[in-house]
């Protein structure tokens, strides 16, 4: 089954929030952010704007009727700066106008006087002022200290991985709408209905069922509408609510990668200790996150770069300390892997430096250290049907490891000005919100009596493909075609409190609360029909839009099933709840079991290098990933290539640059690079690993959302081995990305 939204995207008949249809009186709104990066606002002079044609009000920190704050975890984010300012394009003013260009052209006219302060963007500077969002954690095993002196080598040093703009194709926007209670409903590009539900609830001074959040689909969200988008829904609704009008605020490509966060940038040092045969016996590492100027979703994904510090390796002494620090930047956020993605770059770089002074390959380390059952985890999880070995022998047989080496290395030996690299990336990925208490999903369905079905979850479609997995669990329950059942918008009225759809749990929890309910329902209409058909319960079951006693199909058929169901007054309706069992962890003691399962799999690359031009070609990405038992195998298969591409993205060319004063220098799609379909490795391979049934799964299935991003770091390492190849004197430090021009002023 593939993704069904394809064949609406493809006709251009997909609705965004910039698509619905809005009332004829509504507004458009448009944001004055901060000119500095962090400064006292000592006035404010929004006159002339007042009087600008079409101009119908300026929204400043004062008309805000309830808290002026939108900080999720923790409450440190005005979201109207009143007298202070802490990033470049931090908001400052909302200028409400008939056009959206009437807007623009009101904003550019507000003029603010600051007093600024001295700017820090770099976060081990502000690590060492003491400019933390939250005290500096450290999960630990064994004990560091002493394995040192066992260790037959010892090596360490410095890695930092750069930021990467989500540029989702849909740009945050929000239309708000207000009701006759004065309540109010909102169509947002949202992740998180439930946290613009929530948030705007507290800026209006409103209780939360006064406010309706619905979303139909995203154009992408990658994280960064999973908190992020929730600031737009905000201003809107306190736009619409100041001027009593419906109010649309979309942002343009510009402004929103000018004013909204993205991946953390990092920078860590790390010292690991082996063996003479390549046991790693001890590893420590100290993660500096550049968080920006405030907290949002940083110290959650901080956690999630501890609990993927030693990726997908058993290591009995582990020390690793994670600090979340504050910058003048605007606040980063979570982007695909959450901080995963981070860790794992640094212990990849430990081990190529290990490997180096120990003259083999990193595979030989990194093969002898791979996760096996029984395996503690740092943070005390213990592993428990793990595959990391197979991915890795399934890929040394599909994909003849020991082929692709030697070719590289007879070409290296043939070729001096063009060069090849060769690596392997593991990737262990702990599936759940870390936050154990966010594992839960609501559904509510309805059979109608045609026998149409509708779902309503607190799963957000972004092009992923949950809306197909929703309806293929629905049709598996239900044992009728898939065309019968429809998901409808997510809706905080239809099913509340919800999750964002993050952390690669979107499907597999909206999935099993959509399985709960439908149980329900089948039982009911199982009962109905044992009544009617004068047979016992346990015969029947539904198939193929039948209805069959024994496995014999009966005249009786699904449609007619529910029609007479209903008047019979049998209830066609459903609500369940799902939470995730045997999950827990505890923060004092940094132990438990926080993931409900790991995904895991393996990726070899082959990169080749222009030396005189420092330009690269990914080759060939071989691919070997335990999916469970696919729901949806065709959408995997998209999710295992976009994410790819994204990580390859990651590493090689998006190079997000500020100025040291804060100022966003990549800001435009001529500045700022990412892959497209030239850059796609020549030859991609995917196998899904076999016999890899994964029965505590949603039909023994596995999440796949983010965990193959952390693939594209293969490709930096690969990349890293061909400047090897060309010149083994060149320091290459481990400093991501590698644009083409970084690597030429390595090389040459
Ligand atoms: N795929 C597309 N096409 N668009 C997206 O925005 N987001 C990714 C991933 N795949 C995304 C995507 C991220 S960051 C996550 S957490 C998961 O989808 C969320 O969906 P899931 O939990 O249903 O897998
Ligand atoms: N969001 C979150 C996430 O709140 N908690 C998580 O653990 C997580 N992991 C990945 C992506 N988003
Ligand atoms: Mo994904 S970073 O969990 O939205």
């Amino acid at each position: 089954m593939k993704n069904h939204d394809a064949n609406l995207h493809v006709r251009g008949l997909s609705r965004f929030v910039d698509d619905f249809l809005a009332p004829d009186n509504t507004l458009h709104a448009a944001v004055k952010g901060s000119a500095i990066a962090h400064g006292a606002i000592m006035s404010i002079h929004h006159e002339k704007a007042e009087k600008h044609p079409g101009v119908r009000k300026i929204v400043l920190a004062k008309d805000v009727p309830g808290e002026n704050q939108i900080g999720s975890i923790i409450q440190d984010e005005q979201l109207l700066a009143d007298h202070e300012v802490h990033f470049i394009s931090q908001p400052i003013a909302i200028v409400v106008a008939e056009t959206p260009e009437q807007a623009r052209e009101a904003v550019a006219l507000i003029d603010i006087e600051y007093e600024e302060k001295p700017v820090i963007t770099d976060p081990r500077v502000a690590a060492e002022k003491g400019q933390l969002i939250a005290p500096a954690r450290t999960f630990s095993c064994g004990d560091t200290d002493t394995a040192w002196g066992k260790c037959d080598v010892v090596v360490s040093g410095t890695a930092a991985s750069g930021g990467q703009e989500h540029l989702y194709l849909e740009t945050q926007g929000c239309l708000a709408v207000l009701k006759e209670d004065g309540g109010l409903k909102l169509i947002s590009s949202t992740q998180g209905p439930t946290a613009v539900q929530r948030i705007v609830a507290r800026v209006l001074d409103l209780p939360m069922h006064k406010i309706e959040v619905d979303v139909l689909r995203l154009g992408g969200g990658f994280g960064g509408k999973e908190d992020q988008a929730t600031a737009w829904a905000t201003m809107a609704a306190l736009a619409a609510y100041r001027v009593g009008q419906p109010v649309k605020l979309v942002l343009r490509r510009h402004e929103d990668m000018l004013m909204t966060g993205k991946r953390h940038p990092y920078s860590s040092d790390f010292k690991i200790g082996l063996t003479k045969d390549g046991k790693i016996l001890a590893y420590e590492a100290i993660y500096y996150q550049n968080a920006g100027a405030a907290a949002d979703l940083s110290t959650a994904i901080l956690e999630r770069t501890l609990f993927h510090s030693t990726n997908s390796y058993f290591i009995p002494n582990v020390k690793a300390t994670a600090l979340s620090c504050r910058t003048n930047l605007p606040p980063n956020t979570a982007f695909r892997g959450f901080g995963g993605p981070q860790a794992m770059f640094v212990i990849e770089s430990a081990i190529a430096v290990a490997a180096e002074k120990m003259g083999v390959t990193p595979e030989v380390i990194q093969a002898k250290n791979l996760w096996q059952d029984g395996d503690a985890t740092p943070y005390g999880q213990i592993m428990h049907e793990c595959r990391i070995k197979s991915c890795w022998q399934e890929m040394a047989e599909k994909s003849n490891i020991k082929k692709l080496q030697q070719n590289v290395r007879e070409f290296n030996a043939n070729n001096t000005l063009v060069k090849k690299g060769f690596t392997m990336m593991p990737v262990t990925f702990g599936i759940s919100f870390t936050n154990t208490a966010l594992n839960q999903a609501g559904a509510l369905v309805h059979v109608y009596n045609d026998g149409s079905v509708s779902i309503s979850t607190g799963a957000v479609e972004m092009g992923q493909g949950v809306n197909s997995k929703l309806q293929q669990v629905a049709a598996r329950v239900l044992g009728i075609d898939a065309r019968r059942i429809r998901v409808d918008s997510t809706n905080t009225g239809r099913v509340a409190n919800t999750s964002p759809t993050a952390a690669s749990s979107g499907s597999d929890l909206n999935g099993h609360a959509t399985r709960l309910a439908c149980e329900q329902i089948q039982e009911r209409l199982q009962c109905f029909a044992s009544r009617l058909l004068d047979v016992e319960r346990s015969k029947i079951t539904f198939h193929d839009d039948k209805i069959w006693v024994d496995e014999m199909p009966q005249s009786l058929q699904w449609q007619e099933l529910t029609d007479k169901a209903y008047w019979a007054r049998v209830s066609l309706s459903a609500q369940a709840h799902y939470s995730t069992p045997n999950i827990h962890f505890d923060k004092n003691k940094e132990k438990g079991h926080p993931f409900a399962y790991y995904a895991y799999g393996v990726a070899a690359t082959v990169v080749r290098l222009d030396c005189i031009r420092g330009t690269y070609k990914v080759e060939s990405v071989d691919i070997v990933h335990d999916l469970g038992s696919s729901l949806s195998p065709k959408v995997d298969l998209g999710q295992i290539e976009g994410a790819l591409m994204q990580g390859i993205g990651w590493m090689m060319m998006e190079d997000v640059v500020f100025s040291e004063q804060g100022r966003l220098l990549a800001n435009t799609l001529s500045t700022y690079k990412i892959p497209d379909i030239y850059f796609a490795p020549e030859s991609l391979r995917v196998h899904i690993l076999e016999n890899a049934d994964h029965p505590a799964g949603l039909f023994h299935s596995k999440a796949i959302g983010e965990p193959p991003f952390m693939y594209g770091i293969g490709a930096w390492f690969a990349l890293r081995e061909a400047m090897k190849a060309y010149r083994q004197d060149v320091d290459v430090p481990f400093v991501a990305p590698f644009t083409p021009e970084s690597v030429l002023m390595r090389i040459s």
